[in-house]
């Protein structure tokens, strides 16, 4: 049976915890798409661990982690986080990882045509993480690239590298500082040392579903950045929401059990785009301080602002939630007042609408209605069941569950494992 973990806004609401918690009742962690670019951190034991491309099973010594055939893997990086797990501690971590055969190789390449990309659209770029999700799912979807099973063919190898490097060289000429003969060099250590991680991931997720292991898959980014559903262009390239989860792990659809979306009880977004409910004054700088939300893998400044639950109707609609993962509620402990966006309206008409638009610059003209909530001004960390939450608190989550038609049943209050409210 599998169960679907994903971000329900633009990243960051705290994938990680829930995966963490509920990994002991799991035999295989999966990501499905993806890469490098995710930041996930997890905070066990009074450890404080930080995963991007591996899976967060990780830290459960009994769980089996894969990353899906949907993910675009980079090498150096794998290697690189497995070492600092290792280095934190966590034990036979080389023995609980493979790597779909399947998956696209993203090469350092990716990550400096992802920067010159940048550069070309100036004003208008996207504010990527600079890892190469962009170039690797495009030269993916282009068909040039070079999945990881080839990466044992050297001949192969090294015809279709050298093909990808000089077709970017004739678009950016010198501007692209990237010596495909030092890549090669690199992937001769890497090979011997990469065999034993990689799997048919088609196969082993057959025999783990025929014979009846739990599954925990581990959404990246969220659905706001979904390449079809997110606010394009300003989005990842990979299909992060539900369809992702299939495309990327062949999970059979007749064994998914939830679909539990992740919800920050406010919202933050990292780089450019819309963002209705974004704050830039001081409700805004105060989330962000007590929030500490700042990006796991670029350290950059997240934005911040209050809940959109208009986008969070519209990601319903599309991931088909059936619970709920309320995040970080005690960053709004101390706030007097809240707000939350309940529709958009058109000033000029005064008509309400109360669905996210596919045309941003539709969007961009609409302004926010919001509701306001009585704050509870009370810690919530301590809190151990439903109703050790003021009720003021209880008034925003229940508030929340009814206008989007999905219970909430796990209340994050705080970093650690042990700071999450299940509601039973
Ligand atoms: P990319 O690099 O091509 O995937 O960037 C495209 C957009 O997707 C956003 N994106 C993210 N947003 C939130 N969190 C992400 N992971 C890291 C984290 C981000 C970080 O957990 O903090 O460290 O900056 C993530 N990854 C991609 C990105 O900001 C672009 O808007
Ligand atoms: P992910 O990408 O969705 O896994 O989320 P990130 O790890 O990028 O960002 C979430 C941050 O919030 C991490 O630093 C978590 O340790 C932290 N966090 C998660 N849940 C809670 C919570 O309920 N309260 C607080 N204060 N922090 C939380
Ligand atoms: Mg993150």
């Amino acid at each position: 049976m599998a169960t679907i973990i994903l971000g329900s806004q633009w990243g960051d609401e705290g994938k990680g915890k829930l995966t963490d918690i509920l990994c002991p009742q799991t035999q295989i962690c999966a990501r499905a798409a993806g890469g490098h670019n995710a930041g996930h951190s997890i905070v066990a034991n009074g450890v404080s661990y930080s995963f991007h491309l591996l899976p967060s099973g990780l830290i459960n010594p009994n769980c089996m982690n894969l990353i899906g055939s949907g993910v675009v893997f980079h090498v150096p990086s794998f290697f690189k986080e497995l070492a600092e797990l290792e280095a934190k501690g966590l034990t036979d971590v080389h023995n609980r990882i493979l790597v779909s055969d399947r998956c696209q190789v993203n090469f350092d390449l990716h990550a400096a045509v992802d920067g010159l990309e940048e550069v070309e659209l100036g004003s208008r770029k996207i504010g990527t993480t600079g890892r190469g999700i962009g170039p690797s799912y495009s030269t993916k979807a282009a068909r040039s690239g070079v999945r990881v099973h080839e990466i044992f063919d050297e001949e192969v190898f090294e015809r279709k590298l050298r093909q990808l490097a000089s077709g970017y060289k004739k678009r950016f000429g010198d501007l692209l500082k990237y010596d495909v003969e030092e890549e090669i060099a690199r992937f001769k250590e890497y090979r011997p040392k990469l065999a034993a991680y990689c799997t048919d991931a088609v196969q082993y997720m057959k025999q783990a579903q025929d014979r009846n292991y739990k599954i925990l898959i581990e959404g990246a980014n969220a659905l706001m950045l979904d390449i079809d559903y997110g606010t394009y262009p300003y989005v990842t390239s990979s299909n992060t929401g539900l369809g992702g989860i299939f495309t990327g792990l062949a999970i059979n659809p007749r064994k998914l059990e939830q679909v539990i979306g992740v919800v920050k009880a406010y919202t933050t977004r990292v780089g450019e785009g819309i963002f209705k409910t974004e704050d830039t004054e001081e409700a805004g700088t105060k989330l962000q301080e007590i929030g500490r939300e700042w990006g796991v893998s670029t350290g950059r400044k997240r934005r911040c602002g209050w809940l959109d639950l208009v986008v969070l109707k519209y990601s319903t609609a599309i991931n088909h939630y059936t619970a709920l993962n309320l995040t970080k509620l005690d960053v709004l402990d101390t706030f007097p007042t809240l707000k939350v966006a309940v529709a958009y309206k058109d000033p000029a008409t005064g008509e309400e609408v109360e669905y996210f638009p596919a045309d941003v610059g539709q969007l961009e003209k609409l302004e926010v209605v919001y509701k306001e909530f009585e704050g509870w001004q009370k810690p919530t960390t301590a809190a151990k069941s439903y109703y050790d939450l003021p009720k003021q608190a209880r008034a925003y989550v229940e508030f929340i569950e009814t206008f989007v038609g999905v219970p909430i049943a796990w209340i994050g209050t705080g970093p650690s494992r042990e700071d999450m409210v299940v509601r039973t």
